[in-house]
């Protein structure tokens, strides 16, 4: 069988070509059947290209605002070759921005920020970024209270097995959205997610999403609680749990520290103000008595809270997560199986899926010379302020000053906050190089772009590290001429720099594909030989027999927390940690509190940006099912009826979304699922800013990125801050613009 491997998981491939769902996949997703339609996208880049300004020295002042010329391989290659040589010898590599964030693709080879870092490296190291987008900030709260064993987005949940057979109560803060668990980074052979759900329901178990938008709570109750108050409500629960005497103490004796901090802050005992459920719902919108119903929930039912990763994207997103710990400290629940708390149940499919860990090789990328490094949302910071501090989980970090960013395999004009910000800093260094397989945003803001070829026209190994499936991903199809892998083209970069051998290794593409595979294998002796596994497409690991087990996190230390402490400085649950408090972080204090983390001004609306249903982020925006949800090619905008009455847009009106950071357009559609005073834009329009009749610059792409602010999430973890920004609704100012979308439809 012929399968292609993606984040949407596996596809069988038939002749035409077309993809068609994989026969042992419960539940493809329909998105991933569109990814050919990349192929021949106009969009697509065809050849080595550089910026005439940059050609002509112009140092990056027209980047963004340029025309392309196009440049032969060879030329463009030795251009690249000659700018690293030139940056390091009179810079040095940590002059040289190599993080290129993004999610690339699913194969373990052509991973494309896999393959620049062992370029890079070779040619004397760059400076590189920490955490993701995803999970940054509970990537650096988690290791203070749980320990770094349990701070990987993913790792922190029962398996769902445990969840249908012994609890009855989900506590979904954020819900837990099917089309978010669509995707995979290593891809997936089977999405099973849905049939668990259904399986949870049939047990007769029962879901409570929390969230400001009722789409999340497709079953089950749904109560609107106002965007970034998840804490207060925590909170409140914790104030009902400790009022009423329901407190687990023993549970709280044995597992954890700090308890007491958090009870004389929840009492008044520390700030005058008790954390009751009358002040938490005046705070999240939600009802008291709904509140307190929900604490004794918790304790009287076999119960599990879980968080989508968005509540942690946001300023201060260490509190919902800690306070989260503490809440389902008090239940008591933490270590029974299918029980306690849960992080990110449906995120991505391979949440709390019961799999044996596939940790395989992967390329390898060779050491960096350089140290410097930057929490990766901390981009623009970096570019606007070289030589500043920066203070980060108890560090003070010195901001680099860079010279040349080298991307691949990442779109930071679609994941980055505050894009105009963004763009005025991009300016910064003197050369920007990306290799891309279509004119994103990015690759529109670059100096020299090189073609890659997309995942489809290039064969890999499939494999994502919780789950159970290795695909082979065939070459479904060659990719256009002229365009080259990312491999095969820094191969060329490094042949001018005289790395060639050492960057290729001694294999070609294939031999690297088998070296790979075969180290899968080693690991796993029941996966068969080379030629049989690339014959079949695929294999699975844990069929039948070769289940894994069920798992619940922290069950072995609750059974027993000497013989199995955490890696937290006491070894305990740390509800106050001593060390997070001496950090002396006004915005991270040493136990979970309410801060709140709304913006001054006064618009009337906050903005959520979810993963969008129809693409991985900016990826398969041009594929056919990212074009049908748009409406008039904009993307849509979904507010309450109300607000677009008050804002005096109708429905399907193209209107603008603003704030002090920007403009977008979008198209105006009314949901009464979205609570009163939200708006919802997904992720992923491509960043397209025009200057309109109004001398405004007006982004056309509707992303959301062009109003969020950029400010890290604390002085603690400086994660990515997109979550719940101040915005306004109004009518189109500029009619013109309606002209310029059309030439672009
Ligand atoms: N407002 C807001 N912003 C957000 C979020 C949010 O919730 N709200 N979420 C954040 C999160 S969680 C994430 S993970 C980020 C995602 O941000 P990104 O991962 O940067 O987004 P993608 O669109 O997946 O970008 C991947 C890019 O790599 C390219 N690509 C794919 N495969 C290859 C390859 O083999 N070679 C090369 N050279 N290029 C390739 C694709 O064409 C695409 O342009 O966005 C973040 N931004
Ligand atoms: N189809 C598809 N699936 C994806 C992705 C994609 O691009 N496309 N991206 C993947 C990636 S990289 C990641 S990291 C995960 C992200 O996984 P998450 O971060 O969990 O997903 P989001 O869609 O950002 O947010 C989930 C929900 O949180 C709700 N929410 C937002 N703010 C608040 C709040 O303040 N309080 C409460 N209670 N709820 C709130 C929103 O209504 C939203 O529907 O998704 C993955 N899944
Ligand atoms: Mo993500």
């Amino acid at each position: 069988m012929q399968i292609f491997a993606s984040h949407f998981g596996f596809y069988e491939v038939s002749p035409g070509p077309v993809l068609r769902p994989f026969r042992h996949d419960p539940a493809p997703s329909a998105t991933g059947l569109a990814h050919l339609d990349l192929a021949r996208d106009p969009s697509r880049v065809m050849q080595p290209m550089a910026r005439r300004g940059w050609l002509e020295g112009d140092k990056g002042a027209a980047r963004g605002e340029d025309v392309f010329v196009p440049l032969t391989m060879e030329a463009a290659t030795r251009l690249a070759a000659d700018e690293i040589a030139r940056v390091r010898g009179t810079h040095g590599n940590g002059a040289i921005f190599g993080g290129s964030y993004g999610w690339a693709s699913a194969g373990r080879f052509h991973h494309a920020q896999s393959q620049l870092k062992r370029f890079l490296n070779l040619a004397g190291g760059f400076v590189s970024t920490v955490n993701t987008y995803s999970y940054g900030t509970a990537k650096v709260i988690l290791p203070h209270v749980l320990g770094a064993e349990h701070a990987e987005s993913g790792v922190f949940a029962p398996s769902w097995d445990q969840i249908v057979a012994q609890c009855r109560v989900i506590l979904a803060f954020g819900g837990m959205r099917l089309s978010n668990a669509q995707v995979e980074a290593g891809s997936t052979g089977a999405h099973r997610t849905a049939d668990w759900l259904a399986a949870y329901s049939a047990a007769g178990g029962r879901i409570i999403t929390l969230s400001p938008d009722a789409s999340d709570a497709p079953q089950g109750e749904h109560l609107a609680i106002r965007p970034g108050t998840d804490t207060a409500a925590m909170l409140g629960m914790a104030h009902v749990l400790w009022s009423e005497g329901r407190l687990e103490r023993g549970f709280l004796d044995r597992c954890t520290v700090g308890a007491e901090q958090v009870i004389a802050y929840l009492s008044g005992t520390e700030d005058g103000v008790p954390k009751t459920a009358d002040w938490a719902a005046a705070i999240t919108g939600l009802g008291a008595d709904d509140l307190r119903r929900l604490a004794r929930l918790l304790t009287d039912e076999p119960s599990l809270i879980n968080l989508s990763w968005s509540l942690q994207r946001a300023r201060y997103g260490e509190q919902p997560y800690w306070a989260a710990v503490a809440l389902a400290a008090m239940v008591g629940r933490i270590g029974q199986p299918g029980q306690g708390l849960a992080l990110g149940l449906s995120a991505i499919a391979s949440v709390g899926q019961p799999v044996r860990k596939l940790r395989g090789p992967a390329l390898p990328v060779g050491r960096n010379p350089v140290s410097a490094f930057i929490p990766v949302a901390r981009l623009t910071d970096m570019l606007e302020r070289p030589g500043e501090v920066l203070d980060y989980d108890g560090q003070c970090l010195t901001l680099p000053n860079i010279r040349l960013i080298w991307w691949a395999g990442g779109n930071p004009y679609h994941h980055h906050q505050d894009l105009n910000r963004l763009r005025a800093a991009w300016k910064r260094p003197e050369t920007v190089i990306v290799q891309e397989s279509v004119w994103t945003a990015t690759a529109r803001h670059a100096d020299l772009v090189f073609p890659s070829a997309l995942p489809f026209e290039r064969a890999d190994v499939a494999a994502a590290s919780r789950d159970s499936w290795i695909g082979y991903s065939a070459r479904v199809m060659d990719p256009p001429q002229g365009v080259l892998t990312d491999h095969e083209t820094l191969a060329r970069v490094a042949a001018h720099l005289g790395l060639e051998d050492a960057f290729r290794g001694g294999r070609t593409e294939h031999q690297w594909l088998q070296h790979i595979y075969e180290g899968y294998a080693a690991e796993f002796p029941e996966l068969p030989d080379w030629d049989s596994f690339r014959l079949q497409g695929f294999a699975q690991l844990d069929a039948g027999e070769a289940a894994p087990a069920p798992y619940t996190p922290l069950a072995a230390f609750v059974a027993d927390p000497g013989a199995a402490p955490l890696s937290t400085p006491s070894g305990k649950i740390e509800l106050a940690s001593a060390v997070v408090a001496g950090f002396g972080y006004a915005d991270c204090p040493g136990h979970p509190v309410w801060l709140d983390p709304d913006e001054p001004g006064d618009l009337p609306f906050r903005m959520l940006s979810p993963q969008p249903e129809t693409r991985l982020h900016s990826q398969l925006d041009r594929a056919g099912p990212a074009r049908q949800a748009r409406w008039k090619g904009l993307e849509r905008l979904r507010a309450n009826p109300a607000d677009l009455l008050a804002a005096g847009v109708a429905v399907g009106d193209v209107a603008e979304l603003y704030n002090d950071r920007g403009i977008v357009l979008v198209a105006a559609t009314a949901d009464p699922k979205v609570g009163q005073g939200t708006l919802v834009l997904p992720t992923g329009g491509w960043f397209n800013p025009v200057r309109d009749a109004l001398d405004r610059v007006v982004d056309l792409g509707g992303n959301p990125n062009t109003l969020t602010a950029d400010l890290g999430s604390s002085r603690l973890s400086q994660g990515a801050s997109a979550n719940h920004p101040r915005v306004g609704l109004r009518a189109l100012r500029d009619p013109g613009l309606l002209k310029k979308l059309e030439d672009l439809a």
